[in-house]
């Protein structure tokens, strides 16, 4: 077995080596880790191994995926970053020597709650990221415990491109993965929490109205260590609301249904646009859905290489996905979302002294 896992290692770094393209990386991907592929068959084998040698092959197995995850991420953005490159080399050459003088202009409103919760988030310990708009299949759905045909993914219709598997992410979930990838290490070897947030562009294909845009933004966070409760969640999203409004601001919390998080919340906000009496704004009923949240589903922990088979429980940890867009309508009461789209400068340069 030990043999068989160290020859597919060396198989999987030779063809890995000679992957130029991104078509040709997802089918390698799925060689190796779709439900048929050479991961899956070695961990039914896992069951016929002798016991006392199970813990040493199952561990194998995991760095083996570990390397997979990690080496395959790395290749996307290599490719990714060529691609850009031959862009930016084909395009038309522009004057750097222009005159600034005669611009003006003013941070976007939602700019402006961005890099707000940034600070905010980075004085508490968190590291900010950045993700793709162009994401595929496994990592806005299947890493995060939705996998085909569940139903859950009807809430989150979005843009597919003809290119297979490539879609525009439908929500800032779909960093998770990558992000436990990246800081895991840091985690385990060093003993750091990992605490990031991705502020990000999301789309979906739905109909558009005062509360609803079919590209928006949300800001994404997570954190994983030992012992991580619901109580830090409460923590951190109430002391977040409170810099962001500097003024007292009503909530509420209700069970909510995310495949990526048990126990699952939604968190309302009061509609600071009509007070609570109900308005377009809020869908006339006093509150507007801004920021789910819950513990990170144990699925999404093992998927990122946080938790073993073995030991599924050694790390907890909370996620939550503030609608950024919302954030700002309700913050600068702005009654309809389609203003922050709409490119009226008479709209949105009010803002820039705010
Ligand atoms: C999600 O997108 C989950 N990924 C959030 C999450 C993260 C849950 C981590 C648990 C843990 P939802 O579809 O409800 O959930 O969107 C999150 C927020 O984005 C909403 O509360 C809302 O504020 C905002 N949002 C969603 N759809 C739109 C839209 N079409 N236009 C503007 N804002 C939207």
């Amino acid at each position: 077995m030990r043999e068989k896992i160290e020859k597919l290692g060396a198989q999987f770094r030779e063809e890995m080596s000679s992957v130029s393209d991104v078509q040709s990386l997802e089918d390698l991907r799925l060689k190796f880790m779709s439900k048929k592929g050479y991961i899956s068959e070695l961990m039914k084998e896992l069951g016929k191994v002798p016991p006392e040698e199970k813990k040493d092959v199952g561990q194998m197995i995991n760095s083996f995926k570990s390397e997979i995850t990690s080496r395959f991420e790395e290749k996307k953005d290599e490719i990714i970053r060529l691609q850009e490159q031959i862009l930016i080399q084909s395009a038309e050459s522009y004057d750097e020597s222009l005159p600034t003088d005669t611009l003006t202009g003013s941070f976007h409103p939602i700019t402006l709650v961005q890099r707000q919760l940034e600070d905010i988030f980075e004085s508490m310990g968190f590291d900010v990221e950045d993700y793709n708009e162009i994401v595929d299949d496994y990592h806005c759905f299947e890493a995060l415990n939705i996998p085909p045909f569940h139903p859950a993914r009807d809430m989150q219709d979005t843009y597919y491109l003809n290119t297979p598997n490539q879609l525009l992410k439908s929500h800032t979930s779909a960093a998770q993965n990558a992000i436990m990838i990246k800081y895991g290490r840091r985690l385990k070897e060093e003993g750091r929490p990992i605490r990031a947030v991705f502020p990000g562009r999301c789309f979906r294909n739905e109909a558009i109205d005062a509360c609803h845009e079919n590209t928006f933004f949300q800001m994404e966070g997570i954190m994983i260590d030992k012992d991580i409760s619901i109580s830090n969640l409460i923590y951190f999203m109430k002391t977040m609301l409170s810099e962001v409004f500097e003024r007292e601001v009503t909530v509420r919390l209700r069970p909510g249904f995310f495949p990526f998080v048990e126990p699952g919340f939604e968190l309302d906000i009061q509609c600071l646009i009509c007070g609570g009496d109900g308005c377009p704004s809020c869908k006339n009923s006093g509150w507007l859905e801004l920021c789910p949240c819950g513990m990170i589903h144990p699925n999404v922990l093992r998927a990122g290489g946080i938790n073993t088979e073995e030991n599924p429980y050694e790390y907890t940890g909370f996620a939550f996905g503030l609608g950024l867009t919302r954030l700002a309508m309700m913050k600068y009461e702005v009654g309809d979302i389609r203003t922050f789209n709409d490119c009226d400068l008479s709209a949105l340069s009010q803002f820039v002294s705010r």
